[in-house]
């Protein structure tokens, strides 16, 4: 079993995670992990806080000689914005200590909620009568400790021959149209190169059209990530029993995300407008033992509608999952809210954000359906150490008949 946890506010002084559960022997490329950093940074409509950072890990343990140790990883990746952040975040002082007007503005409460953020709530939860004191944690500067961990697990599972990458299908209903897509390695290069993550250069000018008509108009867009794991072999989670089922831990992991508020797997809601006889992947047989390394796919479809889970089982199929995200809830054009102090009506806090995140979210999906791939390719393959887990692979492989 892996399991990570995260810690760290957006404004403190670094984000720091810890992933148990790792095998021995894994070789870590610090360059892979540093660049899933970087990928999770891009994407337009993004705000001024990405170009103060540059994430980059610093291991804390688990590692030796580039391999991983079996023991919990731990690591940390700094917050650059800290130096800016110090005086008013500040751990041990009983209070903000500004030192410039900059400072003393900054220091000053937040008491207006924003619609559609956790501040609200995570005040009443939490009985803060200052907003920030949610706000830092509700971030989604996490996702960048999330995107770590990813890392890792992309890392695990490429020595088994599984590759993920992501897309951006929708931003502001600006949408690719459902249909063929190109194999994986093509949409891969594609997505990477856009802006956007749009495969398509039409539809990239249109998304950017309408982040720019959201800029312009103080307002925030959201849209549809997609996200599609390849050389899954048949058999990661299982039908037993309900919290085994991998597409349930799947579409969990996924709706963890900030913002994210609706997740489907191949042609999900689509389905309930279509008959059985539309939707169900028909299976063929290929006799021949596929010559690419590792391969599973004896039985194969020729359409993907189950996005390669049936009864909540990887069947080989590349798993294709999506998630919808609502526009972000700090609007430069501030909505209507009340003061948590005075109860007096007043408009929601406004401070620097992001106008659109959508291609961002999918690199940390990509990273959260790692996570879940390679736990539950552990659990089926399992073992303390490379070697080991090579080993109960290869016979799996061979008993698939
Ligand atoms: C983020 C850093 C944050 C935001 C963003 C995610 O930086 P700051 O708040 O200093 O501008 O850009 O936060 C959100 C999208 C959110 O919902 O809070 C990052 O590193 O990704």
């Amino acid at each position: 079993m892996l399991r990570f946890f995260t810690a760290g506010e957006s404004h403190g002084p670094a984000l720091v995670g810890i992933l148990e559960g790792l095998p021995a022997g894994l070789a870590v490329d610090f360059d892979f992990i540093n660049n899933e950093l970087a990928r999770r940074q891009k994407g337009y409509g993004r705000g001024g806080r990405m170009k103060i950072e540059q994430d980059k890990i610093k291991i804390l343990s688990g590692i030796r000689h580039q391999k991983t140790l079996g023991s919990p990883v731990a690591f940390e990746i700094a917050n650059l914005d800290w130096e800016n952040w110090k005086n008013i975040m500040n751990i041990e002082g009983a209070g903000p200590n500004p030192q410039t007007e900059e400072e003393k503005k900054k220091a000053i409460p937040s008491t207006a909620p924003r619609p559609g953020h956790a501040d609200l709530a995570g005040a009443i939860k939490y009985n803060q009568f200052d907003i920030r004191n949610v706000l830092e944690r509700a971030s989604a500067r996490e996702t960048a400790a999330r995107t770590a961990c990813g890392g890792f697990a992309k890392l695990f599972l490429q020595e088994f021959g599984i590759r993920i990458t992501s897309h951006v299908i929708d931003i502001g209903g600006e949408r690719l149209p459902e249909g063929s897509r190109p194999a994986f390695d093509l949409l891969a290069q594609k997505a990477e190169t856009s802006p956007v993550r749009a495969i398509d250069s039409a539809l990239e000018k249109r998304m950017m059209a309408k982040i720019d008509q959201a800029i312009q108009s103080k307002d925030t867009v959201g849209g549809v990530f997609e996200v599609i794991a390849t050389g899954v072999p048949v058999g990661l989670g299982s039908y037993v029993h309900w919290d085994r089922k991998l597409d349930g831990q799947l579409t969990a992991a996924v709706m963890s995300i900030h913002s994210v508020k609706g997740v489907e797997i191949g042609a999900g809601f689509r389905q309930a407008a279509m008959f059985g006889s539309q939707v169900h992947d028909q299976i063929y047989y290929d006799a021949k033992k596929p010559a690419e390394r590792k391969r599973t796919k004896y039985f194969y479809r020729q359409t993907n509608n189950a996005g390669g889970l049936e009864g909540g089982v990887t069947n080989g199929e590349d798993i294709v999952i999506r998630g919808c995200c609502k526009p972000l809830s700090t609007l430069m054009q501030p909505l209507k809210t009340v003061d948590i102090k005075t109860k007096e009506p007043k408009e929601a806090i406004v401070e620097r954000s992001d106008v659109c995140v959508v291609p961002t979210y999918g690199i940390v999906a990509e990273a959260m359906v790692a996570f879940i791939l390679a736990s539950a390719f552990l659990e089926k393959f399992g073992g303390d150490n490379m070697d080991e887990i090579e080993k109960h692979y290869q016979t799996y492989l061979e008993s698939v008949f």
